[in-house]
């Protein structure tokens, strides 16, 4: 089994927003740049296209000691050999996190996004692994942002390894690291960057920074 350890910089997927390369030349280069966990999130494709890029992505981060999520559907984490899912507040509407971990397993990384501090304070209640919390700053994927005034409050309150979401980038991270903020995930910043590899190089070190 694989655990999410604090420090870490988490990487999300989306096609939509690549500048020239594709998701696995973004995830190849993140990888080099000393990223941690990797999670594809491609809204527009099908379930083979998910299948074909997944079981890429699976391979290649096991090859590299990176994690792997899938987002929305444990049963794609599963056909995939992911090493978990990533489940929304709609997400588990239609699948039960007593569903998702009855397809993966004891053994499978669960993680669950929160928009508030109640949900957050209920997801860390339940099964899942690790607790995602945003988005922070204003990003693409939400129409609404939630400031960061709640987060040292949720970092004082985290009981699983809390992933902070939405609109961070080199710029703001340590805003939030200064606030006791320990994981960071990100779109944009690593696949919009100039030199991904680079940008992903910087935010891990600024992340590994705070750990020391
Ligand atoms: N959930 C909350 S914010 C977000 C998701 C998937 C998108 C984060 O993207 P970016 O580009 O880092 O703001
Ligand atoms: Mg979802």
């Amino acid at each position: 089994m694989k655990f999410i350890q604090d420090h870490s910089l988490y990487l999300v997927t989306g096609e939509e927003y690549n500048l020239s390369c594709s998701t696995i030349d973004v995830v190849r280069q993140a990888i080099a740049g000393g990223v941690d966990i990797v999670q594809m999130r491609e809204k527009g494709k099908s379930y083979e296209e998910l299948l074909d890029l997944g079981g890429k992505l699976s391979a290649l981060c096991k090859e590299s000691g990176v994690i792997f999520i899938v987002n929305d559907d444990p049963y794609l984490a599963q056909d995939v050999d992911a090493d978990g899912v990533h489940l929304g507040q709609e997400d588990l509407k239609e699948c039960s996190l007593e569903e998702a971990r009855a397809v993966l397993g004891e053994e499978k990384i669960i993680g669950i996004s929160t928009h508030s501090f109640e949900q957050f304070d209920e997801a860390q209640e339940s099964d899942c692994d690790y607790v995602a919390f945003g988005p922070i700053f204003v990003t693409k994927t939400k129409d609404y942002h939630l400031g960061d005034s709640e987060v040292p409050a949720v970092v004082d309150a985290a009981q699983k390894p809390v992933i902070f979401i939405g609109g961070i980038d080199l710029g703001n991270v340590e805003s939030l690291l200064n606030q006791g903020a320990k994981n960071i995930a990100v779109i944009r910043a690593i696949v919009q960057a100039e030199d991904i590899c680079a940008s992903t190089k910087l935010l891990k070190e600024r992340i590994s920074q705070y750990g020391e």
